[in-house]
C-alpha cells in the first residue's frame, strides 16, 4: 500500500495497483444537501472529522429551488457554527403570516402570539451555498458526482462506504454512517427487510411552483384556500417572488404557460391582492407531488438517517428543511457525546428523540394541507367542515396560537 495523503484523521491510501482510494474518517456522510452539509459543519467545529459523498454536481445541488421559510431553531443552529452572517444580513424576518379564504385575508400575528418568535424567509439554495462556502473554507471534504454509494458492515464497529468515481471504486472506512441522502437515497434502502416500518400518505394533488423576478404580492406570505384550489404567495428577495398553485399530482408542467399560471393564481386570490400582483416571465417552473412519510426507526446498527432520508412532509407547513436541521441537531449531539466521553446514550436515543418531534411536524403539515387544499369532497361535508375550521381558527386566539407555535417551530 502506498500512502498518498494524510489530512487530520483522514487517511487516504491507494491499492497495490495504485487504483481506488481507501480513506478513513470518523463519520461518513451520504448526501451533500443541507442536512449532510450542516452535520459535517457541526462535527467539524466540535473536532470530529467527516467526509461527504454527493451524487450530483455542486451546480445541480445549488440549482434546486426548494424551501424558503426558516424556523428560529434553524437560524440559531446555523449561527452557532459560523454560518449565520449572510442570513442575518439578507434574510427577511417575518412576524406574521396571512390566510386568505372566502374573498378575504386574515393576518396571524406570529410574534404577538408566540412571545416574540419569528420566521426568516431565506432560500434553501442560499443556506446550501453558505454551508458549502463554510465547509470549503474549513477544508471540508465533499466528493461530488459519486456513483453507487453503498454502506457496508453496519452492525460492526468499522462500517464503510464504497462508491464509484470516474470509473474507479473507492472505499471509506468510518465509525458511523449518516445517511442524509434525501427521500430517494440509498441509506434507507440499506436497512435489511423487516427492520424498518414505514408510514405513508400520498395526496392526490401537487404544487405547481414558479419563481419570477417580480415584486412579491405582499410583504408576508399568503396561504390561500379557494374553490379552484390552494394558492401560496411567497418570496425570496425584494424582487424575487415564489408562487404555487394546487394542481393534479400528475399535471403536465408543459401545459402551463406563464400566462395560464398568472391567470390561475389571480383567480384564486382575494380581488385586492390579485389586483396588485406584478406578472413577469417565470425563471423556474416545477411540480412538487405532496406526500407524508415516516420511517421508523431512524437507525440500523451504525447507520443513522437524517432529514428527508427518514421522513417527508407536504410543504404546506414549511417544515421539511426545518425538520432536517432538527434531526442533525439531535444526531450531532449524540456523536459529540460519543467522541467526547464515550457516552453512547445520545446515539442510542437519537431515533426516539427525533421521531417525537418529527411526528408533531407530520401532524401539523398534514393538518395544514387538509385545511388549505381543495379536497375531493369539497362540495359536501368535508368542504363545510373545512370552511368552519378556517372561520374558527381565524376567530379564536387559542386556535391561532396553536397554529403559530407550530409554524415558528416547536422547541428542539
Ligand atoms: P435533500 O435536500 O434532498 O438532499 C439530499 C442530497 O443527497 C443526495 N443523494 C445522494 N448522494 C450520494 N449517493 C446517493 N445514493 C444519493 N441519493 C441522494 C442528493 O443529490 C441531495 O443532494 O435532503 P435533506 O438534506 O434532508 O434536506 C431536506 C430538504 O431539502 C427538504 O425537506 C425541503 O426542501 C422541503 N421543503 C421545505 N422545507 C422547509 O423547511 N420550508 C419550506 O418552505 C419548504 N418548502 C420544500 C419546500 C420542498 C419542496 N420540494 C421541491 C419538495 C418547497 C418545495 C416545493
Ligand atoms: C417557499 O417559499 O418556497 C415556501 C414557503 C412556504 C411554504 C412552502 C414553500 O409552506
Amino acid at each position: 500500500m502506498r500512502l498518498t495523503c494524510l489530512v487530520r484523521r483522514k487517511i487516504m491510501v491507494r491499492d497495490e495497483r495504485g487504483r481506488g482510494v481507501q480513506m478513513k474518517t470518523q463519520v461518513g456522510i451520504i448526501g451533500g444537501g443541507p442536512a449532510g452539509l450542516l452535520l459535517s459543519q457541526i462535527l467539524h467545529v466540535n473536532g470530529i472529522d467527516s467526509v461527504i459523498l454527493e451524487r450530483q454536481t455542486r451546480e445541480y445541488v445549488l440549482g434546486r429551488i426548494r424551501a424558503g421559510v426558516l424556523e428560529q431553531g434553524l437560524t440559531d443552529t446555523l449561527r452557532r457554527v459560523d454560518v449565520g452572517d449572510r442570513i442575518d444580513r439578507e434574510g427577511q424576518v417575518h412576524g406574521g403570516v396571512n390566510l386568505a379564504f372566502g374573498g378575504r385575508m386574515v393576518r396571524i400575528d406570529l410574534e404577538g402570539l408566540t412571545g416574540g418568535k419569528t420566521v426568516t424567509v431565506y432560500g434553501q439554495t442560499e443556506v446550501t451555498r453558505d454551508l458549502y462556502e463554510a465547509r470549503d473554507a474549513m477544508g471540508g471534504v465533499i466528493i461530488d458526482e459519486t456513483e453507487d454509494v453503498t454502506p457496508h458492515d453496519l452492525t460492526t464497529d468499522t462500517p464503510a462506504l464504497s462508491y464509484r468515481k470516474d470509473g474507479e471504486v473507492h472505499r471509506i472506512e468510518c465509525d458511523f454512517v449518516a445517511a442524509c441522502d434525501g427521500f430517494h437515497g440509498v441509506g434507507r434502502q440499506s436497512f435489511p427487510s423487516g427492520s424498518l416500518k414505514t408510514y405513508e400518505k400520498v395526496y392526490p394533488f401537487g404544487w405547481l411552483g414558479i419563481l419570477s423576478r417580480t415584486k412579491p404580492a405582499n410583504h408576508e406570505l399568503i396561504y390561500g384556500n379557494h374553490e379552484r384550489g390552494f394558492v401560496l404567495c411567497s418570496m425570496r428577495e425584494e424582487r424575487l417572488s415564489r408562487y404555487y398553485v394546487q394542481v393534479a399530482a400528475d399535471e403536465d408542467v408543459d401545459a402551463w404557460s406563464d400566462e395560464r399560471f398568472w391567470d390561475e393564481l389571480c383567480r384564486r386570490l382575494p380581488e385586492d391582492v390579485a389586483a396588485g400582483i406584478e406578472q413577469g416571465p417565470s425563471i423556474e417552473k416545477s411540480l412538487t407531488p405532496l406526500r407524508s412519510f415516516v420511517a421508523e426507526p431512524l437507525n440500523y446498527g451504525r447507520l443513522f438517517l437524517a432529514g428527508d432520508a427518514g421522513h417527508i412532509v407536504p410543504p404546506t407547513g414549511a417544515k421539511g428543511l426545518n425538520l432536517a436541521v432538527a434531526d442533525v441537531h439531535y444526531l450531532s449531539e449524540g456523536l459529540i457525546s460519543y467522541y467526547g466521553s464515550g457516552d453512547e446514550s445520545g446515539l442510542r436515543s437519537y431515533s426516539k428523540r427525533a421521531l417525537r418531534r418529527i411526528w408533531k411536524a407530520e401532524r401539523f403539515s398534514w393538518w395544514m394541507t387538509m385545511l388549505m387544499h381543495k379536497l375531493a369532497d369539497d362540495d359536501g361535508f368535508g368542504g363545510k367542515v373545512q370552511r368552519a375550521e378556517l372561520e374558527y381558527l381565524t376567530g379564536s386566539q387559542a386556535a391561532m396560537t396553536a397554529l403559530e407555535e407550530n409554524y415558528v417551530g416547536l422547541p428542539y
